[in-house]
């Protein structure tokens, strides 16, 4: 499994809700050829999977293997609620070719704790692959701190944490504690701390469009640049505080048609945008991917 930046893959659906299997493939490339990322996330929030069935979420993963195996490292998430079907994605996982499989913590029902390991202890064993626990607390609802990570990281056959919590403390005690662990920073505004803090790879929805900004923050920090790092940081951020309150999924995918890669809707009850929002979030967009790439161009 590569170090670096991978895309939380954005999943195209159509009208009525089914994915857009060509146009899937076509995002991903555009991940691979375009963005020049190291990873694909693939089946995680960003790619609507908790409102999707799970011969979809089948689907999304065999189809997003076949365009991307061997070219980039692959991680499927295969968390969901119904347990059978978690180790059934994780079983297909495997045989598409994925490098290592995610899952999110349990959530809706108040899961203890230890049945919470034991649901990782049960996919660590049905897997050989490496399992890298996707820790979302904001969207899970479910506690997160150092004494998880450590019963979390002594399972065998757990690699890592997808790491979406803004806690940079947290990070540090983590990285400190658990050196050869893969640790991904999973909130994108915080990319620059994160690599600053340690974190040496991030996956992130974001980077479907604004794949090269995240991949220069990591570079600049690795190499010390911390006032140029900056300035990535910022157009990122610009980005992401215009486009979250508009719907940051839509948007993404609005900015995907414009880089002229398909099109796609967001599973209800994500919202339809109107045409103003739509131009808005085009003008946030294009912006953005000016203003970086004449950053570059200038370095
Ligand atoms: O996969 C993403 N999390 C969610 C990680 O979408 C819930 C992030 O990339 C965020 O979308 C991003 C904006 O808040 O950091």
């Amino acid at each position: 499994m590569r170090k670096g930046i991978y895309a939380a893959q954005l999943v195209p659906y159509t009208g009525n809700g089914s994915v857009d299997p060509e146009t899937l493939r076509r995002w991903v490339r555009h991940n691979i050829d375009g963005n020049g990322l190291d990873g694909l996330y693939v089946g995680g929030s960003t790619g609507e999977s908790f409102l999707s069935s799970a011969e979809q979420r089948a689907l999304t993963l065999r189809i997003a293997a076949e365009e991307a195996r061997g070219k980039v490292s692959m991680i499927a998430q295969v968390g969901l609620l119904d347990y059978a079907e978690v180790l059934n994605l994780a079983d297909i996982a495997a045989e598409s070719g994925y490098d290592a499989i995610s899952a999110v913590t349990p959530f809706y029902y108040n899961f203890s704790f230890d049945e919470t390991l034991d649901y990782y202890r049960g996919l660590a064993k049905r897997t050989k692959l490496p399992l890298i626990v996707y820790v979302i607390p904001a969207l899970t609802g479910k506690p997160f701190g150092l004494a998880e990570a450590r019963r979390f990281l002594e399972i065998d056959g757990i690699a890592g944490i997808k790491f979406t919590t803004p806690d940079m403390y947290l990070l540090e005690q983590t990285l400190a504690a658990f050196p050869d662990a893969r640790i991904f920073n999973g909130y994108d505004e915080l990319l620059l701390p994160a690599a600053a803090t340690g974190a040496d790879s991030a996956i992130g929805s974001t980077y479907n469009i604004f794949g090269p900004i995240a991949k220069q923050i990591l570079n600049l920090v690795g190499r010390n640049e911390l006032p140029r790092a900056r300035q990535f940081q910022r157009l990122l951020n610009e980005a992401i505080s215009q486009l979250v309150p508009i719907g940051l999924y839509q948007c993404l995918k609005l900015l995907m048609d414009d880089a002229g890669s398909g099109s796609g809707f967001c599973k209800p009850p994500f919202r339809r945008l109107t045409t103003e929002e739509n131009e808005k979030a085009l003008a946030i967009g294009r912006r953005v991917k000016k203003a970086a790439a004449d950053l570059i161009a200038g370095s």
